[in-house]
């Protein structure tokens, strides 16, 4: 099954509760390496979200910008990007290339990701496929320019989400976390991994 909204595909139930949990095994070993951390907004204010990467580059923030980094903050290279998150991003887009980063978000319950684009990338012509992982969130989808309407969907475990062609560029954002919507992370919360092409 496959739901369309604006140009962005979603795959509800995508990875079935086995590769749920061996995922969520493969980013514990991730964040174990590079510990999440709270971006600094350009504006001075920390991000709810936590966050870490995986791969050949992570995404990071501070008062001088967006950007991607070659080393987590703390110095050691990003580790490898999650098996089972590498064969989804396979089965979708296929073996022709391999993202350059995975970006892991943590969501508590409180957390909420404000409208933006995703544009700190060279190549806009690879999709982003997202994969979310414990509490339900609801995803809000806009326009290629700011404001106007939009169209917001749940995003649940297991879910896969693929940004692609003129969705690429669409804004978006998370306005909120439904506390205790899942068992998957004995400790609640939403993980949100989005497979990316930097450069
Ligand atoms: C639509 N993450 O990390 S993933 C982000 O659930 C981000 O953590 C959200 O937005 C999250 O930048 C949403 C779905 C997503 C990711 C990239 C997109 C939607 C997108 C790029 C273009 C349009
Ligand atoms: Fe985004």
């Amino acid at each position: 099954e496959v739901v369309r909204v604006r140009g962005v595909e979603i795959r509800p139930g995508y990875l079935d509760q086995a590769a749920q949990e061996a995922l969520v095994g493969e980013v514990r070993a991730v964040v174990a390496a590079a510990p999440l951390f709270s971006p600094m907004t350009p504006y001075g204010k920390p991000m709810r979200v936590r966050m870490t990467s995986a791969g050949r580059y992570g995404w990071f923030s501070d008062r001088s910008g967006y950007r991607y980094l070659d080393l987590h903050p703390s110095g050691v290279p990003w580790p490898e990007i999650p098996p089972v998150a590498l064969s989804v991003w396979e089965e979708i887009v296929g073996k022709e290339r391999v993202p350059d980063c995975c970006l892991v978000n943590f969501y508590d319950g409180e957390a909420r990701m404000g409208m933006h684009q995703d544009r700190d990338e060279a190549a806009f012509g690879w999709p982003v496929v997202s994969i979310s992982l414990g509490d339900d969130a609801l995803f809000r989808i806009g326009n290629l320019e700011r404001g106007g309407r939009t169209e917001s969907v749940w995003l649940r475990s297991g879910d896969v989400a693929v940004l692609g062609g003129t969705a690429r560029l669409l804004h978006h954002g998370i306005d909120r976390v439904r506390a205790g919507s899942s068992q998957l992370l004995p400790k609640g919360g939403r993980l949100n991994l989005t497979l990316r092409v930097v450069d």
